[in-house]
């Protein structure tokens, strides 16, 4: 049912608006226009529906004089925006009748839209979910990021190994996004702090401008718009006129290019943190304008900063935006006045920290001389934080230390909550990374497990399912998700899971054409289609997966006329640019593709499929396609998953172990519907102190050992046979990740899975209850979570319960 904001529009009077915008925003006529022509026209037509919500949402926003969340974080993993809108709008079917009428492919339009990857991965894609979810919930917010020139870099497979190229998706304008030119902050850097008048003053070195650009984040059915406002560097002063003079051309435009560099291009490190310099200035960079941002609108609405903290929710998402603790603290003590207890006192009661690792090459620090020549006013206030630290909590835990600068410590300290994002994952937070400041700070760690929007992540991306759905529990259920227990009443009724079973057939053939038109591959659609995809990293375990694959090659080679179960291994991720053994792995799997792919005896049984590039709009085409999901780490080691969410969402059961929010997923589904196997993180631990563990695992699994000799005497590399030799010795001398120990569980676990899916109609009872048990994981939950525990934050619309009261 259409919400009364949205005014109704017929597919005639859209497909002018549509025409209007080719002639007027494009300068083309209907004859002359390109497939980029009518792309932006649509996305302009849509936008243009987007407006009124969102300018309804501002002048609310200011009427209620309450609390506004912002978001900081150095990612946002946004994707395609057509599909999203218009489905958010209600507008999908006007559409796509509009462009029918006006002779244009619909699909074709919305696959031309670059995807949005200002992310790498998890943190930045649970940051563009957070958004949808606050914006569907009514709760005013704004998110603040970077607006990189460049997102995270295309790969492409040569002779198997990872190549990375730029990515250059503003290339072509971003028809989503407003600039706001009048929008800017300057940003110093560098310099030194003089104190001689008894008030320290900052003469920096540097200074570039920070300025606005602003996307509309559409909720669902359009009932609320908040903002995503992502900051671009700019020069103070864009042209040296006199170098250019003088002939000087490339001295002309320094200051540009300077600037420039500061948001040009993501990260590619997933969770490791390099230590860079550009990195720490980008940080700052955005961090700095959002902090301005928000404290500009607070003093020009008459705020009094005794209160800002009644007003203003700051979310640090991770350590990367860090800095805003100093930064604010700043702010309060050397533009307004305030002393430094009430600065920092002030500006902890407004930020509150995430945590999303235990990994320790994933915690930033900064080497404290590059931080100082920086950041000079900052490291003198992180000192005047730390003391008043040590001596209101009587703590021992420094924030300077050995000559670095520990963020989780400062944005810890800084924070008057902290959260992890599953439970397992914040009880390890407590016990491991930060268990000295929880008994400093009892109270201060919560969980909030992660979730995901439903609106993309089974409505958009799944159209048979979402059929299905609304055909038998109605279709109040993507926003409010729990309505999927619904379906639970008919997981023993034969034609709703022959239904059930159609829509993924549906799925599996979307994908297998997909795949043949892109690559060249040929599926086979009655085959299991067993997937991961996520970045390549050791303790995601993509190896243990390949060799589990190799392990069963042998097996049904030496037993061609087996009961076996036909299987797709479909891998999907990137590996950081810098990351030597991810790329390995990235490589092995190439590798071993080429040689089982073309093994005559074994073809029609198993197959091992690598699509380059995975990002936000291939993990579209494969989730609702997937039978199995494959989430395998070490236990321990994901702070939550989220793809785990997704495809146990769109029916796909999970082999898995007890880590992140495997465990919470297991709980909700129950045990029998979950392929749960090897060591737990109280296991893993103890484990890794018996002496030559790899070693006594290989030799108690002569399967395993096989397995590692033929990729160490390059069965898998015969152009180059030493090519992984250094791969599976690492394994055998030090296997932190202990593939080798859950190798043996992890292969009968799969057996389990076969024998399950050999049966259809239990494997597709387990599917549907899958699905019509994970509503929890919606991401509008987690918000809730958030908005109650951490922020006091409400939402300024009637609820999605209410509102059918009055209905
Ligand atoms: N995660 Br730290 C990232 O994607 N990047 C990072 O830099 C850090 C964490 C992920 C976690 O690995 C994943 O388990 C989690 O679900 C996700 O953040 C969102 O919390």
């Amino acid at each position: 049912m259409p919400d009364m904001s949205i005014p109704p529009v017929t597919p005639q009077d859209f497909g002018a608006e549509i025409l209007r915008h080719l002639k007027h925003s494009l300068g083309k006529d209907e004859s002359h226009a390109a497939l980029y022509d009518w792309r932006m026209s649509l996305s302009l037509a849509l936008r243009d529906r987007v407006v009124d919500p969102w300018f309804e949402s501002t002048r609310k926003t200011y009427e209620a004089r309450g609390k506004r969340v912002y978001y900081l974080s150095m990612e946002f993993l946004i994707g395609r925006l057509i599909e999203d809108v218009a489905i958010n709008l209600g507008m999908e079917e006007v559409a796509q009748a509009a462009l029918a009428e006006l002779g244009q492919d619909y699909a074709k339009i919305v696959a031309d839209e670059p995807d949005a990857a200002l992310g790498n991965g998890g943190l930045g894609r649970l940051a563009a979910c957070f958004m949808d979810s606050l914006s569907t919930l009514g709760i005013p917010a704004y998110g603040y990021g970077i607006r990189y020139e460049h997102g995270l870099f295309e790969q492409h497979f040569e002779n198997g190994a990872q190549m990375e190229t730029a990515e250059t998706w503003l290339a072509q304008r971003h028809a989503w996004e407003f600039e706001r030119p009048e929008v800017s902050y300057p940003i110093h850097f560098g310099g030194h702090v003089d104190e001689a008048e008894g008030s320290p003053v900052w003469h920096p070195e540097e200074t570039v401008m920070a300025s606005a650009y602003d996307t509309p984040v559409i909720g669902w059915q359009g009932r609320w718009a908040n903002t995503l406002r992502l900051w671009s560097a700019k020069p103070i002063t864009a042209f040296d006129l006199a170098s250019f003079n003088r002939g000087d051309y490339m001295a002309a435009s320094a200051p540009e290019a300077l600037a420039r560099t500061i948001s040009r291009v993501l990260y590619p490190d997933d969770t490791t943190k390099t230590g860079k310099e550009l990195r720490l200035k980008q940080e700052y960079f955005f961090t700095s304008a959002s902090i301005q941002d928000l404290l500009r609108r607070f003093l020009s609405e008459g705020g009094d900063l005794a209160e800002l903290a009644d007003h203003v929710a700051i979310q640090l998402n991770d350590t990367h935006p860090a800095i805003a603790g100093p930064e604010l603290v700043r702010l309060l003590m050397d533009e307004h006045g305030l002393d430094v207890a009430r600065a920092i006192s002030t500006a902890r009661r407004c930020l509150a920290y995430t945590n999303h690792t235990l990994l320790p090459e994933a915690l930033e620090r900064w080497p404290e001389e590059l931080f100082q020549s920086i950041l000079p006013r900052h490291h003198r206030i992180i000192q005047l934080i730390e003391a008043a630290h040590l001596a209101d909590s009587g703590s021992a835990v420094r924030i300077i230390e050995h000559g670095e600068v520990k963020m989780g410590e400062l944005a810890f300290v800084m924070a008057h909550k902290v959260n992890g994002v599953s439970a397992l994952h914040s009880d390890l937070v407590k016990e491991t990374v930060f268990a000295d400041l929880n008994r400093d700070y009892p109270g201060r760690i919560i969980n909030q497990t992660n979730g995901i929007t439903p609106r993309r992540w089974l409505y958009s991306c799944n159209p048979p399912l979402r059929a299905l759905i609304n055909e038998t529990i109605g279709t109040a259920w993507p926003d409010d998700l729990q309505q999927l227990e619904g379906l639970s009443a008919h997981a023993g009724d034969a034609a709703f899971l022959d239904r059930f079973q159609a829509a993924k057939d549906a799925n599996k053939a979307r994908l297998a054409d997909w795949l043949k038109a892109r690559d060249g591959v040929v599926l086979d659609p009655a085959a299991m289609f067993d997937v991961q995809i996520k970045r390549i990293h050791e303790y995601k375990r993509q190896l243990m997966n390949l060799l589990e694959t190799i392990a069963l090659w042998n097996e049904i080679r030496e037993n061609p006329n087996g009961d076996w179960t036909p299987r797709v291994k479909i891998f999907g991720g990137k590996a950081a640019p810098g990351y030597v053994v991810a790329k390995e792995i990235i490589h092995l799997i190439n590798d071993t593709a080429k040689l089982i792919n073309a093994d005559p005896a074994t073809r029609d049984l198993l197959q091992i499929v690598y699509p380059e590039n995975y990002n936000v709009s291939m993990a579209e085409i494969l989730i609702p396609a997937a039978d199995l999901s494959e989430q395998i780490s070490t236990a321990g080691k994901e702070a939550s998953g989220t793809g785990n969410m997704k495809f146990a969402l769109n029916g796909a059961p999970t082999i898995g172990t007890l880590d992140g929010a495997n465990v919470e997923i297991r709980e909700c589904v129950g045990a029998e519907n979950f392929f749960l196997f090897g060591l737990t993180a109280a296991e893993v631990t103890a484990r890794r102190a018996e002496p030559n563990y790899a070693r006594r695992a290989v030799e108690a699994s002569p399967r395993l050992a096989r397995v590692l000799k033929q990729i160490e005497s390059g069965v898998f590399s015969p152009s180059d046979k030493g090519r992984y030799s250094g791969l599976i010795q690492g394994l055998l001398d030090h296997d932190y990740f202990l593939v080798t120990c859950d190798f043996d569980s992890y292969f009968e676990a799969q057996r389990r899975v076969d024998t399950v899916f050999a049966d259809q109609a239990a494997w597709t009872r387990m599917a549907a209850l899958n699905t019509a048990r994970v509503g929890w994981f919606s991401s509008d939950r987690t918000i809730t979570g958030y908005a109650r525990d951490i922020w006091t934050a409400s939402s300024l619309i009637a609820s999605r319960s209410s509102r059918k009261d009055v209905a």
